[in-house]
């Protein structure tokens, strides 16, 4: 009888604490999903919140400059450069575009191309070159099919070459460097040179 006793209560108390745990845990999910600026609201019914969660929570607490700005998607560290005045003799001249994935989800970026054929962008990605692209329509653009993940950057290191249009080229010259992708805006990264013999 006295055996009897004693168990019982016991097993309802483990019942009760891994009830409680449960319930704390889900209420912890959902305050921090909550907390997390630009989340969308959610239904604390649907289980489905629970799977995605982690990545966007973790991504909130390891990177809190990440999940600051509402825009998010890609943010350049700079959308424009001056090289100033440059010689057409000398050269091309590069200029490295970081830009980084403000966001909580990945991005997948799917194109990017230049406004003239002058100009060239290379996509470096984890100290790997995935491929350099051009302008439309000057040869074969192939598809980029990189993503990144949040809080992840990459840089492009754009090309341009003052000698390509001959002499017409001479004098202040703009040019951009666009990527597309799911997930963000179109990012655009300009440069200016004032193009001399
Ligand atoms: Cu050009």
């Amino acid at each position: 009888m006295a055996r009897n006793a004693s168990i019982a209560p016991k097993g309802s108390m483990n019942r009760n604490l891994a009830l409680g745990a449960a319930v704390i845990a889900v209420g912890l999910a959902i305050a921090v999903f909550v907390a997390k600026p630009g989340s969308r609201p959610v239904t604390p019914a649907n289980p489905a919140p629970a799977v995605t969660l982690p990545a966007a929570a973790i991504a909130a607490v390891a990177n809190p400059v990440a999940a600051a700005p509402a825009t998010g998607g890609l943010q350049a560290r700079e959308t424009a450069f001056d090289f100033g005045s440059i010689s057409m003799a000398a050269g091309k001249v590069t200029h490295r575009f970081w830009f980084r994935n403000e966001s909580g989800s990945e991005v997948l970026i799917r194109k990017i191309y230049t406004s003239c054929m002058c100009t060239t962008a290379t996509f470096v990605k984890g100290m790997k070159v995935i491929n350099s692209y051009g302008m439309p329509g000057h040869g074969p653009l192939p598809a980029v099919n990189e993503s990144l993940k949040p809080g992840e950057a990459a840089y492009i290191d754009a090309v341009f070459d003052p000698a390509a249009h001959g002499p017409a080229g001479l004098g202040p010259t703009q040019r951009v460097v666009t990527i597309e992708s799911d997930g963000s805006r179109p990012l655009e990264l300009n440069f200016a040179a004032n193009v001399r013999p």
